[in-house]
């Protein structure tokens, strides 16, 4: 090849993303358009007739890649925690007291930042190049999705740097602009597409397709706010890694700044009120925290977030509308929830069509009647409310609510159950249908097994159709008889099908979750499925047991104990095991040990695996400290072969490595540690 080729295609792609970085992250271009598209053509044109010239890094990377068939599942190195709330500046100042006590500072400096409201990623750079993208998912793993980020325009696909670390893992958030969004939009109606709610939505729909060419046709953007891991970097300040960061080519949002003391915090959250209708995306409230990286660390973090952070909320947006009807909602274990149904309204860019009203003692003290004109709120992501009626807008034609005496799906009795300063209603059915509904969707649903496509409508289609009369019933379901039923395809079932097989290894701490047992959540699970290793063991805990878990209170103690004593329940689970679910311990290797058979060996996986995905059983082996490659050599200490598995099986044998197969493998994956 000619060496000015060389030399050219090498000029190109810094040129182009030195002007694309000009363009989309400083928003201030030296080129016009049409020249930018010229290069960018003439670099396509080279790197098509020259693969060798394309380099990973290369401006054309950003226009997608091959669409995958599914996303791979990722660990993040450290968790990405969440944000504790704060609602008014009380709140904020008890959060400072805090600090104060823990730390013995006189003053604290806090970094402020705007609250963007989108979806959290983490982005990986290996000695200055982009390698994975990873959604933020639990907190714990996340889904990869490193294609579509590279779409981005204004993310780099490699470091603006001399001195490049080995690794930077970089936090932030991915955003769609609210013109972006508002042109999206406009598109799909067109199209005769579905709309999306709202800009944080798109975002996360844009990022959730398998074909990054979709991607690279949405308008979204990112803004930086944090580290993960990092070598190679001295950080001593929230304010100095972002000033880094930036030089390093990435977008910081400019609103960000630092205050040298509380009272100063509370300024910048007015001035940021202020300033929330003139910004070009949505921000939800203001992200407060310590700047000092030493009191970060003496602060430390509590379970899911840390002590030296706190997200400021705007307040709540509200609106009026008129309540066309008050229905009762069953949930999950029985309790009655009126739900008033309303006039579709606008609320903060969202249309809502529903309010929760609690119970009825609520009901009779705001005296919200059918046919009332109410003030609602919606703040961030919870359920919207409603404040109060409208006294003046009444007519006298209004209805008085009357809470139905028996359950509104299974027609049995209901209770009136005291519950702290008032009353709840319950449905005494525990096959009730509805509560039924509600266990199995807990049960499948994200945090729990996960069971991908078993969405709300599929779980009422088969429980409608007695398909599903208990949790065990969903391991055994069958594909014909799935496809067979209403507006479900063939493939869906299948896919289904995949989806109930690949969720029957889980780990202790979400099938404990998965349960549905009161006062015990994720965060309960957690602690539980810490200290103990098999669900056997869990089912025999007494309560004083449980209440020397630290962070276990009498509550859940004294909910797990019992719902574990009821004999119905316990055959309830073995059902569930005898179907065929695998419950096994994911504890980290630090706490481990390293006594595993599989810990420090090194595996391939291959052929089709039945009870979890290959990217499971990866994260499985890896949290025991072993290592997963992808190609088998002497050095490999096992195969895991699945189904059909083919070439790396018969290396495998010739080599005379141990070969396990699924059943083996999980024997020994389940071994008490
Ligand atoms: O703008 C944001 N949405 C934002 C989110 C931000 N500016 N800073 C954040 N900082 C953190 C910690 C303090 C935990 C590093 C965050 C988030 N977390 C966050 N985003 C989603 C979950 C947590």
């Amino acid at each position: 090849m000619d060496k000015r080729i060389r030399a050219e295609a090498r000029s190109l792609q810094k040129e182009l993303t030195e002007h694309s970085h000009r363009y989309h992250v400083l928003d201030d271009p030296v080129i016009s358009d049409v020249e930018y598209d010229r290069m960018l053509a003439r670099l396509m044109e080279i790197e098509e007739r020259f693969p060798e010239l394309s380099t990973p890094d290369s401006p054309t990377k950003r226009v997608g890649a091959p669409p995958l068939d599914a996303f791979e599942q990722a660990r993040h190195s450290l968790p990405m925690l969440s944000l504790d709330n704060a609602f008014n500046d009380g709140d904020v100042r008890a959060f400072h007291a805090r600090i104060v006590k823990l730390t013995g500072a006189d003053t604290v400096a806090y970094t402020v930042e705007p609250k963007l409201d989108g979806v959290a990623v983490e982005l990986v750079y290996e000695y200055g190049l982009l390698v994975r993208a990873v959604t933020r998912g639990d907190g714990v793993t996340g889904e990869v999705i490193t294609e579509n980020i590279r779409t981005i325009r204004s993310v780099p696909l490699k470091l603006k740097t001399a001195l490049t670390p080995p690794l930077l893992e970089v936090r932030g958030e991915i955003i769609i602009k609210k013109d972006g969004f508002e042109k999206l939009n406009r598109v799909r109606m067109e199209a005769g597409e579905k709309l999306f709610a709202n800009p944080r939505n798109a975002a996360a729909g844009s990022l959730r397709q398998l074909d990054s060419k979709i991607t690279a046709q949405r308008p979204l953007d990112i803004f930086v706010y944090g580290v993960g891991r990092t070598d190679g970097l001295e950080l001593t300040g929230q304010a100095r890694m972002l000033d880094q960061l930036k030089e390093f080519g990435f977008p910081v949002n400019p609103h960000i700044r630092t205050c040298p003391d509380v009272s100063q915090v509370i300024d910048a959250y007015r001035e940021l009120d202020r300033l929330r209708g003139t910004l070009s995306y949505e921000i939800d409230g203001m992200v407060i925290k310590v700047d000092d990286m030493g009191l970060q660390q003496q602060l430390g973090e509590k379970i899911k977030s840390p002590r030296w952070a706190v997200a400021y909320k705007f307040p709540a947006v509200r609106e009026t509308t008129v309540i066309n009807d008050i229905i009762v909602q069953v949930g999950r274990t029985g309790t009655l929830t009126p739900v008033a149904i309303l006039e579709p309204v606008n609320v903060g860019g969202v249309t809502v069509s529903r309010a929760t009203l609690h119970n009825e003692d609520e009901i009779r003290r705001k005296d919200i009647r059918i046919g009332d004109t109410a003030l609602i709120i919606r703040s961030g992501d919870v359920i919207p409310k409603v404040v109060k009626i409208i006294p003046e807008s009444r007519t006298g034609d209004e209805k008085v609510f009357i809470m139905p005496d028996k359950c509104p799906v299974c027609g049995s009795d209901i209770q009136r159950i005291r519950q702290d300063r008032s009353h709840i209603n319950k449905c005494v059915n525990v096959s009730c249908q509805a509560q039924l509904k509600e266990r199995i969707s807990h049960f499948v649903s994200k945090k729990a097994l996960d069971i991908d496509g078993m969405g709300k409508k599929i779980v009422i289609q088969l429980v409608d159709e007695g398909m599903l009369r208990s949790y065990a019933d969903i391991f055994v379901l069958q594909e014909d008889r799935i496809a067979a039923l209403d507006r479900m395809a063939e493939k869906s079932a299948a896919n289904l099908i995949a989806a109930v097989n690949a969720s029957k290894t889980v780990s202790l701490r979400r099938f404990i979750y998965a349960l549905g047992i009161d006062h015990t959540g994720e965060n309960a699970a957690k602690l539980i499925s810490d200290q103990f290793t098999t669900i056997e063991e869990v089912m025999s805990l007494t309560p004083e047991k449980l209440e020397q878990i630290h962070g276990i209170g009498p509550e859940t103690a004294f909910a797990v104990c019992l719902f574990f004593s009821n004999p119905e329940n316990v055959e309830m689970v073995q059902k569930i095991l005898d179907a065929g679910v695998n419950v096994i311990n994911e504890k980290p290797v630090s706490d481990s040990g390293t006594d595993h058979p599989f810990s420090g060996k090194r595996f391939v996986l291959t052929g089709t695996l039945h009870t979890m995905t290959r990217s499971r059983a990866k994260q499985q082996l890896e949290s025991l400290g072993a290592k997963v490659t992808s190609a088998v050599s002497a050095k490999t200490d096992f195969l895991l072969a699945g189904e059909k598995a083919g070439s790396k099986l018969e290396k495998a044998r010739q080599l005379g490595i141990d070969i396990l197969d699924e059943t083996q493998f999980l024997t020994i994956l389940k071994r008490e540690i």
